[in-house]
């Protein structure tokens, strides 16, 4: 299951039943992994409360979360994931920390992940850049980046550029975008890229299934309560 862009603030606000829905959705759709790629977090002035709730709450699902830091929650020592060692209390739960991008493996469910998370505000980075060749090992090779799509146009933006040829030069099996907050099929061929949207942007979230006979497929689920 691919989201972005929830911008949770606090609890008992809207965005935090888009949390909720973000639940019931992978319970639902019985998702081997969660990928937020972004912007989970409005800023870093969450409370502890949001964080604590969210933890509980992802620590019950029966399922991996991988968790992309963007340029509204940011990995600075402040933010909900700097600040507070309770992630660490919830084993399913992994965090792209690392400034120059991370390969994190899921060997169970035959999944390698990579992601460059946003370090400060004023980080300046180009989200795939860097972006390791697929290892080639059988795995599905799933990269997450928060950033703008400017296709084949010229750079018009100081950061968070994410171009065509990136994308198809990557090599990855499929693409997880985040900062639009409107679903969007990005590139289709030769490498799957999509912005899942935002649970109210979009109102749902997108099942990605991966088979080895039929190739990947997605679809929308919708939000519910
Ligand atoms: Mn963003």
């Amino acid at each position: 299951m691919h989201t972005s862009d929830l911008h949770l603030e606090s609890l008992g606000e809207r965005g935090c039943q888009d949390f909720t829905s973000l639940i019931l959705a992978a319970g639902q759709t019985k998702a081997d992994l969660v990928v937020i790629a972004g912007d989970l977090f409005d800023s870093q002035r969450v409370k502890d409360d949001l964080i604590d709730f969210m933890v509980e709450e992802l620590r019950n699902l029966p399922a991996q979360v991988v968790i992309l830091p963007g340029n509204h929650d940011c990995l600075t020592p402040a933010s909900a994931y700097g600040r507070s060692t309770i992630w660490e209390d919830c084993p399913n739960v992994r965090i792209f920390r690392s400034p120059e991008g991370e390969t994190v493996k899921f060997p169970d469910l035959n999944i390698t992940l990579w992601g460059k998370p946003v370090m400060s505000y004023n980080d300046v980075i180009s989200p795939l850049e860097g972006i390791p060749r697929p290892e080639g090992n059988g795995c599905w090779n799933i990269a997450v980046a928060h950033g703008f799509y400017i296709g084949n146009d010229p750079p018009y933006a100081p950061s968070y550029q994410i171009t065509r040829r990136e994308i198809v030069e990557s090599g990855w099996d499929y693409i997880a975008l985040g900062h639009v907050p409107v679903f969007k099929v990005i590139c289709d061929e030769p490498v799957l890229a999509c912005y899942s949207g935002s649970p109210q942007g979009s109102g749902g979230f997108l099942i990605v299934e991966f088979d080895e006979e039929t190739g990947i497929k997605w679809r929308r689920h919708p939000t519910s309560f």
